[in-house]
């Protein structure tokens, strides 16, 4: 167990008045352990205590030989997983659980200890999680250097006219060479009026003169996700399109330029709509700006209109503000910002001006 983050979590607990929770997101589970454990359909949890009784229970299928800190309870696929739970939870007090905990095992869990008030848990973990330590920061920085390259390749490769689709499996082979462990989640490759679509799904496309190209990629690298976007165009540009990548790039720049400490989620939103808004484009602009990411590509944190939690420190997000034409033409650029004492660093380094393909 790393015990800093543990003890943050259990001071993080007592402050939230849930003095018992069970962690069942295994990317929580890594955070805590350094293990990654993917169970599939099977139970697995961490129980935690503000008391100090911590306990992992875990099928024997997935044997962990190495000793995490922390006691194992084994159970197999005959036994009453949640019941072997159950008997460790205190009864009578608060239980926090995983927001995405699935109802199998919830539902039973609420059955056996029906005098615990259940809440969700996993804020707390995922709160402690939206501030990274200094040893996160650094591997999300060398995630972001290897995407910084990966989009490069793909850019010098566009004259190639390859589909969306063969890009983005060209994209799987770029991220082994560069020593990545795969995608932080499906890439998105758009070309012309596809790339109107903010989340598209590549398909047999080629690219035509005049057409902006919209790649939206990630690796994950030591566990930790990096997370792209640039937008070219190829051969030429409208006058238009030209505008509208303009008018983005300002949003980008101004949302970066209001990220520090104390400042709220929804100012940075803002100042990129805002912007947007006054330019007259702000009904083409249907997203969020940004999101939290880390060891997950989202994590709790939006940079939008309803998140008015104060950013601090430590704290790693997207910024991604888009305009989108139905029909016509996509803009989005996304960069990754990590929030430091006085201001804020740039985690990607692509360069983001207007660019022309020949
Ligand atoms: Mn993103």
């Amino acid at each position: 167990m790393n015990q800093e983050r543990l003890n943050v979590v259990l001071r993080e607990m007592e402050k939230q008045n849930i003095p018992q929770i069970v962690v069942s997101d295994p990317a929580s589970i890594f955070y805590l352990t350094g293990k990654w454990i993917h169970p599939g359909e099977r139970m697995l949890a961490l129980y935690l205590n503000v008391n100090g009784d911590k306990r992992l229970f875990i099928n024997e299928l997935f044997p962990v030989h190495e000793d995490l800190g922390v006691e194992k309870v084994i159970f197999n696929d005959t036994q009453d997983a949640v019941e072997i739970l159950s008997r460790y939870v205190e009864a009578g007090k608060p239980l926090g659980v995983d927001k995405n905990w699935p109802a199998r095992f919830l539902l039973r869990l609420m059955e056996l200890k029906s005098n615990c008030k259940f809440v969700i848990g996993s804020n707390i973990i995922d709160r402690v999680r939206m501030r990274k330590d200094p040893r996160e920061i650094e591997l999300m920085r060398q995630s972001s250097r290897i995407n910084d390259l990966a989009v490069g390749k793909l850019i010098e490769l566009i004259p190639q006219k390859y589909t969306e689709k063969k890009m983005g499996q060209i994209l799987l082979e770029i991220y082994e060479e560069l020593g990545a462990e795969g995608c932080s989640f499906d890439p998105i490759i758009a070309y012309g009026a596809n790339a109107a679509d903010p989340h598209h799904t590549p398909g047999n496309f080629t690219v035509r003169e005049g057409d902006c190209v919209i790649i939206d990629i990630g690796c994950v690298k030591d566990s930790y996700c990096s997370d792209i976007t640039r937008t070219v165009f190829y051969k030429k540009v409208s006058d238009e399109a030209a505008k509208i990548y303009n008018i983005v790039l300002e949003a980008n720049k101004r949302a970066i330029d209001t990220v520090k400490p104390g400042v709220r989620f929804c100012d940075i939103d803002a100042a990129a709509r805002n912007y947007i808004e006054k330019a007259g484009y702000g009904k083409y602009f249907t997203h969020r700006t940004g999101h939290s990411i880390g060891i997950e590509v989202h994590e709790l944190g939006d940079v939008s209109a309803a998140n008015t939690d104060r950013v601090e420190p430590g704290m790693i997000f997207s910024i991604e503000p888009g305009i989108y034409i139905p029909g016509i033409v996509g803009v989005r650029i996304e960069d990754l910002v990590v929030v430091t004492e006085d201001g804020c660093e740039v985690l990607t380094g692509y360069d983001k001006n207007l660019t022309v393909i020949e």
